[in-house]
């Protein structure tokens, strides 16, 4: 015979369950009990379903109440199991945010930091200061054809430069560079005058490794073509170029000769009392225009070359050009 359960006692059951619940779901302390909680219950052998399975004793007018009543604390369970998960879960995050905090006061791990090696920095210095004046930077392939690097600039067949001994060739016709001028000649090709860039890169030369040389250096090149240019503006430009770079010293230029300018000249500076030459420039050859198409009754044009270590080296006081290459950490880190 199964047990009489009088309404009043499932009454008192579900009041009692309401009150335990409660406080058992506000003393939960984390996602895990909480689930658990929730099991235990309103899960399928849970305490409320226990309750309803008390109800087929009732009278049958009876059920219905008990069956509310256990569905409206059902509802006041659910909300407050979910009230309290989003505050156990704010509590998670909180904690997290706490544990991950950045102390910035916290002394330095002590790694290094690189920086932009000496020759790059110069290489922008000389760069920036042409772009203040209105040119434009333009940089091309370290290979480059007999033309380009050549013939274009009106360097004779016997030249020495195009000897197997000065230039690394890759071929008959391939070689590379042995300076940036070949990026202006494309650029003529493509961009008629006005025109004014600066072109730096890596080029290279057949030379035995010494204090001074190289086989591979970094040129920076400038070249302005319009009407009536004319020597005292490559004058005034070298001049302004060189004040900028070293401030105000004793600058003078000298006669000089290359196949791709005439008249020509190189220039020195006077540096801790003694005369450097720092740069070459001269007026670009009638002949190299003509063979860019270029009218030189109408137009003409300047031209500077100069080489980006001989610069870092005056300005840093370094003695060996090979200081520069050989990535010493005990050198590199005094930039
Ligand atoms: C075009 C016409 C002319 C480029 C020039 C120099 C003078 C020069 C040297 C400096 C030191 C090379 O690195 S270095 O050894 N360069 O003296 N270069 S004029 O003349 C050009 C370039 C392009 C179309």
């Amino acid at each position: 015979m199964s047990q009489k359960i009088s309404i009043v006692q499932l009454i008192e059951d579900l009041e009692r369950l309401e009150g335990e619940a409660a406080s058992d779901i506000t003393n939960a302390s984390d996602k895990k009990s909480l689930e658990n909680l929730r099991v235990q219950l309103l899960g399928k052998k849970g305490r409320l379903s226990q309750v309803l399975g008390s109800m087929k004793n009732l009278e049958n007018e009876e059920r219905p109440i008990i069956g509310q009543r256990a569905n409206l604390l059902k509802n006041s369970l659910q909300e407050l199991l979910a009230e309290r998960l989003q505050v156990l879960k704010s509590k998670a995050l909180e904690e997290l945010i706490a544990s991950e905090k950045i102390d910035v006061t916290a002394p330095s791990s002590g790694k290094l930091f690189g920086h932009r090696h000496p020759l790059i920095t110069t290489t922008e210095q000389i760069v920036d200061l042409f772009c203040g004046l209105g040119y434009e930077v333009k940089e091309g392939p370290e290979i480059e054809s007999d033309y380009y690097n050549f013939a274009a600039l009106n360097i004779p067949e016997d030249h020495p430069a195009r000897d197997m001994q000065d230039t690394f060739y890759l071929n008959n016709n391939l070689l590379l560079r042995t300076h940036t001028s070949p990026v202006q000649i494309r650029c003529l090709e493509k961009n008629p005058p006005p025109i004014r860039i600066v072109a730096p890169g890596r080029v290279y030369r057949r030379d035995a490794i010494d204090a001074t040389h190289s086989p591979v250096f970094h040129q920076v090149e400038v070249l302005a073509i319009d009407e009536g240019l004319d020597f005292s503006h490559l004058r005034g430009t070298v001049l302004a170029f060189l004040k900028s770079f070293f401030g105000d010293l004793p600058v003078r230029f000298r006669a000089s000769y290359f196949p791709f300018t005439e008249p020509s000249a190189e220039v020195d500076v006077q540096w801790r009392g003694k005369w450097l030459e720092v740069m070459g420039c001269g007026m670009v050859d009638p002949s190299v225009l003509n063979g860019l198409g270029i009218d030189p009754e109408r137009w003409s044009g300047f031209a500077a070359g100069l080489g980006v270590e001989r610069f870092c080296m005056v300005r840093h006081g370094i003695d060996d050009i090979r200081r520069l290459y050989t990535s010493d950490l005990r050198f590199l880190e005094q930039f």
